[in-house]
């Protein structure tokens, strides 16, 4: 197809650490982040995947991020660790962080992983999935930009404010659910907008309020959250335990640092971890069972499990490659 370009997983990695390296981020933060980025478009994830680099790049250009700082390590207790970002990208604090949250969960059955300072664009997935790697459940989140409206109002308070949890399970790919607790990313209405597609119903109101199917029109007013006040409660708690609990911004504070450069949002980012082990001693294997009746009552009427199109969509882009809208494409390449 004309549009869309077929690239290797290996040409999607090396085209983003290329972009990254060549306006300025150092290798270590390029590495992180390219990572991350293929495992977006491996995944079809398309709002989270190449199309980020873009947004990476005017970042690095705002001269908001550090591109090369290494983030530092704060023990804050048995049970929690923060990980200050110092206004370089989420990322490698994630990666630094982990180990340590791991110990502490281990140890104490529960923990908790805070990173602050961080400019954050990154779907959550894998980072739930990489605490269920460890056999723990992992829970992520974070704020974004004040785009989105409560439900019952007209202007942005919350960020896009993606939830993710993970579930380790006895056998192959973890139970994993990550969603903004908008209609959807935002992200994904640049995408629409980028293309000239309009956006379904419910997504988002324009400038004054009315409900739009455009997508351009909806950038310059306010998103909506899901299912109406059940998503603006949940958007306003994570703005509370990912903001105001962790000591860093909320989304209105990060649109209003950002001053319209258009940067990714600099915000803070919690993530919790919990041992079934713990909770449940030698009852862990019943525990872990008790689960997987849950998931079969759920499949076996013919419902899938959230993150099943993801992971057929990896077994299928590890084999035969990804296909790449176009623009996007020739729209990185320009930044080399
Ligand atoms: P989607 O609406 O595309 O998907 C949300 C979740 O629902 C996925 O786990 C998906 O699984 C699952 N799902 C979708 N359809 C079904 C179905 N029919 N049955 C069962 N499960 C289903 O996601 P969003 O647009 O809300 O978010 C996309 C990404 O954007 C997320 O990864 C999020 O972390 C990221 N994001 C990041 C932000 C940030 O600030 N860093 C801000 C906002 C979003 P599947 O993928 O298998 O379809
Ligand atoms: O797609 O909503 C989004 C988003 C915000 C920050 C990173 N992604």
């Amino acid at each position: 197809m004309n549009d869309r370009v077929h690239m290797t997983l290996e040409e999607v990695h090396a085209l983003a650490v290329s972009a990254l390296l060549a306006n300025g981020m150092s290798q270590a933060h390029a590495q992180a982040i390219a990572e991350v980025i293929t495992q977006g478009q491996r995944d079809e994830c398309h709002s989270h995947g190449l199309y980020r680099v873009l947004v990476c790049v005017r970042s690095l250009r705002s001269g908001k991020v550090d591109p090369a700082v290494l983030p530092t390590v704060h023990d804050m207790g048995p049970s929690i660790v923060k990980v200050d970002a110092h206004q370089g990208y989420s990322l490698l604090s994630f990666q630094t962080g982990l180990p340590v949250l791991v110990e502490k969960a281990r140890k104490q059955g529960i923990a908790a992983l805070v990173i602050r300072n961080c400019f954050h664009f990154s779907a959550l997935w894998p980072e739930v999935e990489a605490i269920a790697a460890h056999g723990l459940v992992g829970m992520a989140m974070t704020p974004s930009h004040s785009w989105v409206a409560p439900a019952g109002g007209k202007r942005g308070v919350f960020g896009t404010n993606p939830l993710a949890f993970a579930w380790p399970r006895p056998e192959g790919e973890p139970f994993v659910f990550d969603f903004a607790t908008s209609a959807i990313a935002r992200g994904d209405i640049e995408l629409h907008a980028r293309e000239g597609k309009p956006i379904p119903d419910g997504w988002a109101l324009d400038s004054d309020g009315q409900p739009t199917n455009d997508a351009t029109a909806a950038l310059a007013g306010a998103m909506q959250t899901f299912g109406g006040h059940k998503g603006s409660a949940l958007a306003a708690m994570i703005e509370l335990l990912a903001g105001a609990l962790i000591g860093d911004m909320t989304s209105v504070e990060s649109m209003a640092f950002d001053g319209g450069a258009g940067a990714t949002p600099c915000h803070g980012e919690l993530l919790l971890a919990f041992d079934p082990k713990a909770f449940l001693g030698e009852e862990v294997d019943a525990g872990l069972q008790r689960a997987e009746r849950l998931f079969a009552a759920i499949t076996d009427q013919g419902a899938r499990l959230p993150s099943q199109r993801r992971f057929s969509a990896r077994r299928r882009s590890a084999v035969e490659g990804v296909w790449v809208n176009r623009q996007v494409v020739e729209d990185i390449r320009r930044l080399l």
